[in-house]
């Protein structure tokens, strides 16, 4: 049986970061989490960049020019919904991840959501670097490991 699988090395890799600023001090530290992760899986701190956006629902169009740029190998997708914080949480939410998940598959390179989608600020400061981990640094982790298998698969 041939089996793909990815490797979590990120030596060489160019990651592209969107990130929403509404709830910034919450994506700040995904932004964090993910930057520390991807460096300490070998990619350069050179080869990050990041963009931040309004919010949520404007990640997906910066997700797709990044990805169609060719100067990436990856986009991480971060943002904070929170849904006591807005009346439209579901409209931003779904929004951003229909849009996310579209814009990978359109492009053919992982496109990683990290968009906390949670009932309440607590929820969301526990995801991003508190005692639920860091959904950032998840985020870095899933980057290198799908560019991998993906190049794997259609080699
Ligand atoms: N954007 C978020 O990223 N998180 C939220 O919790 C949120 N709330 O609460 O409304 C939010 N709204 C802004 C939205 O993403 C857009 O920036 C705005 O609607 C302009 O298009």
């Amino acid at each position: 049986m041939r089996i793909h699988e990815g490797q979590l090395n990120g030596t060489g890799l160019r990651v592209g970061i969107v990130a929403g600023r509404f709830n910034e001090a919450i994506v700040a530290n995904l932004v964090r989490g993910a930057r520390d992760r991807l460096r300490r899986l070998g990619v350069d701190d050179a080869a990050i960049e990041l963009a931040w956006v309004p919010g949520a629902f404007e990640v997906p169009i910066v997700a797709k020019a990044m990805a169609d740029s060719a100067r990436v190998d990856a986009v991480i997708c971060l943002g904070a919904v929170i849904r006591g914080a807005t009346a439209h949480f579901d409209y931003v939410a779904g929004q951003a991840a229909a849009g996310c998940a579209a814009v990978g598959r359109e492009s053919g390179i992982p496109v990683i959501f990290g968009v906390l989608t949670t009932d309440s600020i607590e929820q969301a400061v526990e995801r991003a670097g508190s005692k639920s981990g860091n959904k950032g640094a998840d985020c870095a982790e899933a980057a290198i490991e799908m560019v991998h298998v993906l190049r794997s698969v259609t080699a």
